[in-house]
């Protein structure tokens, strides 16, 4: 259960005197005490100190896809391999294993180009189903250690392990025991951050790929964070990212200097998460309420469509091949969003979603529409998908507060 459910929000004045304890904490003191900590205005939210000290580790496979079809046939190891579509489709990798990413060849790339920089590169068809199996074997050997398990993606997920018995509590060792439980069981190799939060967890995980682990402790986060470029910031993407640089800010460090109020005037209400982010405070909760599945389909055409028109003629065929799915997965009743996904001839994509619960054609022909206008292209790819609510999230809803 998260943490702030613990203790109302009156306790928390308490808690960050040095209290320790909430419970205890608010035994000594009087009701009038703490009515009044209660009414005081808070100029300043101030964390839960629980939220500032946890584990969190952050677990991301290795080349995921490839990995998988390299135990399958260990033939292929050694060899540069790609997994992805065929560039007679136009298809793009989806991964490569690292042989290949010595030649430049990289996730999002179209298999073409791929050739053309690594001619030998073996590519493979994706088996999702094998990858998934995978995916659910890896979740079990987490949920072995803590119930706060919030997957990202088929091969990441964060855990909280904070109050994990196992390993004498030792986040370092928890994240060894799983990486080697993952390479004995699934026989793939996997990587691991771990931090007192989110951000730097998931940075970390990143720094000894593949197949290692990287700790940064709660005293050096501070300076682990201010070398961090800030495109490395948990949302700052590309753009936010050339507009800091062209603002005169390429670390963190150079971030610091800016006041809130500076922040908060060139970003709005994103100016107050960067203040904290670039002084390493992620108050994100590990949140295995978040896990949603979506089912959706796509279709990249061999000749781009060339209007808005071409698009909506597509559509229909992508909901039937969608509704199809979706009765697979015995998901027709727990749908929560639409969305539409366009791939423009320039390999921008954009999504467009809404809430609902039905397959309606004329929605996902408005959300076709809005993102089309977006940059008015041929369009290289379009998906429809529909974001799904997990049984477990369901049982559990009314646990959480709705913003998860
Ligand atoms: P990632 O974890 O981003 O990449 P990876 O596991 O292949 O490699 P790394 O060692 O750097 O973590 O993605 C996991 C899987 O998701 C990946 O194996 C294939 C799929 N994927 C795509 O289909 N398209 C993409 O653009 C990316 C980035 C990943
Ligand atoms: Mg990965
Ligand atoms: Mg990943």
């Amino acid at each position: 259960m998260p943490k702030q459910l613990e203790a109302p929000p009156a306790l928390e004045f308490n808690r960050i005197a040095g209290n320790g304890n909430a419970a205890t904490g608010a035994a000594q003191l009087p009701a009038a005490a703490l009515e009044l900590a209660a009414a005081m205005p808070m100029p300043t939210v101030t964390p839960d100190p629980s939220l500032l000290d946890r584990k969190i580790i952050h677990c991301d496979c290795d080349c995921f896809y490839a990995a998988v079809e390299m135990r399958d046939d260990p033939s292929l190891q050694g060899k540069p391999l790609a997994v992805g579509g065929r560039a007679d489709r136009r298809g793009v990798v989806a991964t490569c294993n690292y042989e290949a990413r010595r030649y430049g060849v990289h996730s999002a790339m179209s298999t073409a180009q791929a050739q053309k920089r690594c001619p030998q590169l073996i590519v493979l068809p994706p088996a999702m189903e094998k990858y998934r199996i995978a995916s659910r074997q890896i979740l079990s050997i987490y949920r072995d250690y803590t119930e706060l398990v919030e997957p990202l993606s088929l091969d990441e997920a964060y855990l909280d392990v904070s109050a994990t018995p196992q390993c004498n509590g030792s986040a370092t060792l928890i994240a060894q025991e799983i990486r080697r439980r993952i390479a004995d069981t699934v026989g793939i190799t996997a990587s691991a951050g771990i931090a007192p939060n989110k951000f730097v967890a998931k940075i970390a995980s990143d720094w000894n790929k593949p197949d290692g682990q990287m700790v940064v402790r709660p005293h050096e986060v501070d300076a682990f964070v201010a070398a961090l470029p800030v495109g490395k910031l948990h949302g700052v993407g590309r753009v936010t990212a050339a507009r800091l640089n062209k603002l005169g800010a390429q670390t963190c460090a150079d971030l610091r200097g800016w006041s809130l109020l500076h922040l908060q005037q060139h970003f709005g209400k994103f100016g107050e998460r960067l203040h904290g982010l670039c002084r390493g405070i992620d108050l994100r909760e590990v949140c295995p309420s978040r896990e949603r599945k979506s089912v959706s389909v796509e279709e990249t055409y061999v000749t781009d469509l060339p209007d808005l028109q071409a698009c909506r003629q597509a559509l229909p065929e992508l909901l039937v091949r969608l509704a199809e799915r979706i009765a697979r997965a015995k998901a027709q009743d727990s749908i929560g969003k639409l969305f539409i996904k366009i791939r423009f001839d320039d390999f921008q994509r954009t999504t467009v979603e809404c809430s609902g619960s039905v397959l309606d054609q004329e929605t996902f022909s408005q959300l076709l529409e809005t993102g089309y206008g977006r940059r008015r292209r041929p369009v290289r790819l379009l998906g429809a998908g529909v974001g799904v609510a997990e049984a477990r999230e369901q049982q559990q809803s009314g646990l959480f507060d709705p913003q998860n």
